[in-house]
């Protein structure tokens, strides 16, 4: 309908001026005939003018500057053209809210000087404010630095906003009738296919999206971890436990008794089930005699270790208590070098803030074989940093107490030009491996981070609440793009 109207125009005419106009002339609804205007000029059926128009409505305040004057006016008409009055006789005889904007207004302008006595700094003022805001009544257009004043003094608010086309004229395309062409090969068509014009392909028309599940960022650098550990050989260590005895995620480790992460400031305790229901008693033997005594070339730490202590169920702070069980599982039978990983969840009683949550997915790496050294350490570390885009890093000595030597591992973040921390790292403690049983030649190298900082800095996160928590926007989730790390630096 609109269609017709607008086409059959033009051809007797060279333009539509305005389309509200026409509308209203052809009896169309407007919003209709923008939309087949929008849709011919996509054709290049005709070629038109986009207009926005604002309207403004004058505020209580705005109507009475209209009505009376502005106060900025009256404050200057109150002050004498020789002379000064005194600013308490202004007070007196100025009504309170003219006195208030006008003891503000007049200075500004330059119209008057303040102080306690206040004179005239011109002979003579237009009240232009008033003048504005008559013509707006009178419905004139006012220029955009005008509108922009009166709506910051709060004396207009934005009414309703029309939108239209001016200037519709023919386009290249121009036809009294839209040409369909047919968009698809048919066994019709085909019969006739060389005459045929078909409907052009528009490359750039997105898809429908698909409404179909999404990955969560983190699940998506999370495949990216997993594809890069595995392209360097390593395997996936089992981390479906998220509650743990103290003695796997502590005391396996080396780690004392009474060392500070190991109370409830630190780490959640189990309330039930509270104690672990059984543990190697041959190993858990040489495990309290390496903390108590030390051997293995160590002195131990030369304190009454407590089985109890070492009972105590917790969640797990770290899921290096997963590659303390591989590496006694590794123990057990004839030595084969090992390459495990694991990524998930960990559990930190820690002050919350924009990066960190009471549990975060650890992402740890460990190579298990004769004669490791930090040179090797340092490879990999290089090797495995280098495939998530980060080719410069460097190392700091840092303490664990379950590696020794230890090195906190930053890289540069070349876009943001600066050092970023960006794991730990170390070689594990012949006390954590020798009770194992592990041959003696044996070194275990190994480095952990967070999956949560990585995804935050690949998706632009600010708070880790956007990331993960109740306050994750779904459609954030929908609208993240694929992971490619792992893949452009490849
Ligand atoms: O992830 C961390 N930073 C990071 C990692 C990658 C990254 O990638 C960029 C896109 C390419 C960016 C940043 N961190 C470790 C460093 C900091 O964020 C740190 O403040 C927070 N850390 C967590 C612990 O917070 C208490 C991150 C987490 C962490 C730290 C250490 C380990 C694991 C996770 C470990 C270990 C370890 C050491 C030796 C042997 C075995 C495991």
């Amino acid at each position: 309908m609109a269609e017709e109207a607008i086409l059959g125009f033009l051809k007797n005419n060279d333009e539509i001026p305005h389309s509200g106009d026409f509308s209203v002339e052809h009896d169309l609804d407007h919003e209709e005939v923008k939309n087949v205007i929008k849709s011919l000029q996509g054709f290049g059926y005709i070629e038109a003018k986009a207009v926005r128009k604002e309207f403004w409505d004058l505020t209580d305040e705005g109507k009475k500057y209209a009505a009376e004057g502005t106060p900025e006016f009256h404050f200057f008409s109150a002050v004498p053209e020789e002379g000064t009055i005194s600013i308490d006789d202004l007070r007196r005889i100025l009504d309170p809210s003219v006195f208030q904007v006008g003891s503000t207004q007049a200075p500004k302008k330059q119209w008057v000087a303040m102080g306690n006595q206040v004179s005239r700094m011109v002979q003579h003022v237009e009240d232009t404010v008033k003048e504005m805001l008559l013509q707006m009544q009178q419905g004139l257009e006012l220029d955009k630095e005008s509108l922009k004043y009166l709506k910051n003094r709060k004396l207009i608010i934005p009414a309703k906003t029309w939108t239209g086309y001016s200037d519709v004229k023919k386009g290249p395309n121009y036809a009294p009738k839209r040409k369909i062409f047919p968009s698809d090969l048919t066994r019709e068509n085909l019969e006739n296919w060389e005459e045929l014009e078909l409907k052009e392909y528009n490359f750039n028309a997105k898809g429908q999206p698909l409404d179909a599940g999404h990955l969560h960022p983190l699940l998506k650098v999370r495949k990216q971890f997993k594809d890069i550990f595995c392209q360097m050989g390593f395997e996936e260590m089992p981390t479906n436990n998220f509650v743990e005895s103290s003695f796997w995620n502590f005391d396996a480790l080396f780690q004392p008794q009474q060392h500070p992460a190991r109370d409830s400031h630190d780490t959640f305790f189990l309330k039930a089930p509270s104690t672990t229901r059984e543990l190697p008693e041959d190993y858990v033997e040489r495990v309290k005699q390496v903390h108590e005594s030390g051997g293995y070339g160590s002195r131990g730490y030369n304190y009454e270790w407590k089985r109890e202590e070492a009972n105590k169920n917790l969640l797990r702070t770290h899921t290096t208590a997963v590659s303390s069980r591989m590496l006694y599982a590794l123990a057990k039978g004839p030595f084969t070098p090992k390459k495990y990983f694991s990524i998930d969840r960990v559990f930190r009683n820690e002050a919350v803030d924009r990066t960190h949550l009471a549990e975060f997915h650890q992402v740890e790496g460990l190579i298990c074989d004769r004669g490791l050294t930090m040179g090797d350490l340092i490879g990999v570390l290089q090797e495995f940093f280098s495939r998530l885009g980060m080719s410069k890093i460097r190392f700091k000595p840092t303490y664990n107490p379950y590696t020794e030597p230890s090195m906190e591992i930053s890289g540069y973040d070349e876009a943001k030009e600066e050092w970023l921390e960006i794991g730990n790292s170390g070689i594990f403690r012949p006390e954590m491996l020798q009770p194992m049983g592990l041959p003696d030649d044996v070194r275990v190298i190994a480095w952990g981070l967070s999956l949560e900082r990585p995804t935050m800095i690949l998706y632009k996160t600010e708070n880790i609440r956007e990331l993960f928590g109740h306050k994750v926007q779904l459609k954030k989730i929908k609208e993240s793009r694929m992971c490619r790390i792992g893949i452009e630096s490849a």
